[in-house]
């Protein structure tokens, strides 16, 4: 007969989870230990938050849920910013969490607190497993995550629940909802409504990330000559170097004084599976009064950033296809103001300087191979390098897009390392982000996995010194001394070198694609550098 937690693990590896990360306390030892006896390996790390970026780069690379395990009291705690990014970011996962039993939290107070307050405002559901009910718990937890869009159940789990034997029951096999599709008349409509469009646009969100629908809405774009842009999450949906790419937008001001325009002269806008969330507030309400907006996503306007003609809410992958035959567009954009845009924008991002944060993304994207996953961290360098890094495939470049957290880069590098070892995984960080997460690289290190760690080192916090300097007020809190990163490195057993120039940043790429350790390369340069670049 099994026990309560073995019977989580065994849904978890059910819904193709191979992977966990946390930090134990005795209070969830047994659930660490049914996980290992259901074949899913545990990885120990140093923060709870790191874990559980780690936990969403496996989730990337695999498409199961995240699963991050944490003690009661700090350790649930400590995970708060990464379950937070996971609900703006729309990543699904799993957070299990050991509680004391209600009994015994009538008089003892020892780090105990109400994990579920905490947790109800930045979870998509936080559950309470109850003797008898283990499955409904598991499973319900799992198909809330999975569902779109997807985000973060907190799992808490009584201590003597855990190790409790439960009786055998029928597994639970839940119908997955079918979303509806255009009926006859419906699709004839929007055909029609297509049909008429001159300067039509489509924009693409991380809704068809979620329902795997890449191929089928290239198909449709090309078959059309629509173009599209994307958000940062969404980027090679379409590859970034197509003549129908306007490559990706979200954060960086100069990206919008060129796209924005463009957008609001369109007459119809396609938006498939896009959320807003990861938009700055240029993009509220930015389409012309007369263009007709179709929306095709399972994301409920509760934003109000925008409001569409007609909102689909069905199932990419099969209404895709309905849209492929039936539309017959003369060729849009007739004075060739897609070509015009991807120029500017080409110009907009040139290159300024041999040696900065534009040369280190540039010489990286020219050495590292075509099937490389790149993570970024949060700061200036994410921005630049969104805007510059061109994705040939969708979920190639990962990074915290909604909330904007720092401390991702490496624990998300990590993690879909885990999964997918073939493949060549570079994180992007900036100094402070990296120092936020440096405990971590002990994990790196026992993963004994060999990632590219580029650290982009100005002494400075330069996306908000650049914002302060912007509204004339003194420097305060942004600059800050040197560290040695390569001492840190090399005392984790990296590689780690100093990297000054492009020439020097290739050799050093090309060897640490051959290597079987981690390599940190710590790219110094001057402060002020990202000035102009976005
Ligand atoms: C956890 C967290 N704290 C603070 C911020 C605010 N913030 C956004 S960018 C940034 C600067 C990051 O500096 P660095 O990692 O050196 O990157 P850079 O901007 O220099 O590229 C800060 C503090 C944040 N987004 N996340």
């Amino acid at each position: 007969m099994p026990t309560s937690a073995y019977i989580i693990a065994k849904y978890l590896v059910n819904a193709g989870v191979k992977h966990a990360y946390g930090i134990p306390g005795g209070e969830v030892v047994a659930i660490i230990d049914a996980l290992r006896q259901n074949g899913i390996k545990f990885t120990l790390v140093k923060h709870e938050n790191a874990g559980g970026f780690m936990a969403e780069g496996a989730f990337h690379a695999s498409g199961a849920p995240a699963v991050l395990v944490a003690t009661l009291g700090p350790g649930v705690a400590n995970a708060i910013n990464f379950i937070v990014n996971a609900h703006q970011d729309r990543v699904p996962v799993i957070f299990l969490t050991g509680c004391v039993d209600e009994k015994e939290a009538m008089s003892y107070t020892h780090q105990v607190f109400d994990h579920q307050a905490l947790m109800k405002p930045i979870t998509k559901a936080t559950l309470k497993v109850a003797d008898g009910a283990v499955e409904e718990t598991i499973d319900k937890a799992i198909s809330i995550a999975m569902d779109e869009p997807q985000g973060p159940v907190h799992v808490d789990i009584p201590v003597s629940l855990a190790t409790a034997i439960q009786a055998e029951r029928r597994p639970i096999k839940r119908c997955k909802p079918q979303y509806g599709v255009l009926d006859a008349s419906t699709l004839q409509t929007t055909l029609a409504q297509i049909n008429r469009a001159k300067k039509p646009i489509a924009i693409a969100g991380v809704g068809v990330l979620q329902q795997r629908a890449e191929s089928q809405l290239s198909s449709f774009l090309r078959t059309h000559n629509i173009p599209l842009i994307t958000t940062y999450k969404a980027k090679g949906i379409l590859p970034e170097d197509h003549a129908l790419s306007l490559g990706a937008t979200g954060l960086s001001p100069k990206s919008e004084s060129i796209l924005l325009p463009l957008v609001e002269q369109a007459d119809l806008v396609l938006l498939f599976g896009y959320d807003p969330i990861e938009m700055r507030a240029g993009w509220r309400n930015v389409w012309g009064e007369n263009a007709t907006v179709l929306e095709f996503s399972t994301l409920i306007n509760t934003h109000y950033m925008h409001q569409s003609s007609h909102h689909f809410y069905c199932d990419l992958k099969t209404t895709l296809p309905l849209l492929q035959d039936g539309i017959a567009l003369e060729l849009p954009w007739p004075k060739g103001e897609i070509q015009t845009t991807r120029l500017a924008i080409q110009e907009a991002f040139s290159a300024t300087a041999d040696w900065g944060p534009h040369a280190i993304i540039k010489t990286a994207m020219a050495t590292l191979p075509e099937n490389t996953v790149a993570t970024a961290d949060t700061g200036a360098h994410r921005i630049l390098l969104s805007q510059i890094w061109i994705c040939k495939q969708p979920r190639t470049l990962l990074q915290s897009s909604a909330l904007c957290t720092m401390g991702v880069a490496a624990p998300m590098a990590l993690g879909y390392k885990t999964i997918i070892p073939d493949v060549p995984v570079v994180a992007f960080t900036g100094d402070a982000g990296m120092e936020m997460v440096l405990g971590d690289l002990a994990t790196i290190r026992d993963a004994k996995l060999p990632i590219i760690i580029i650290v982009f080192v100005d002494e400075s916090l330069a996306l908000i010194e650049m914002k302060q300097r912007a509204m004339k007020f003194e420097n305060t809190g942004v600059d800050f001394e040197p560290t040695d990163f390569v001492s840190i490195g090399r005392a984790y057993g990296f590689h780690s070198e100093w990297v000054e120039d492009a020439q020097n940043l290739e050799t050093e790429l090309n060897s640490a694609l051959k290597r079987k350790n981690t390599s940190l390369l710590a790219c110094r340069f001057s402060r002020q550098a990202y000035d102009g670049t976005f």
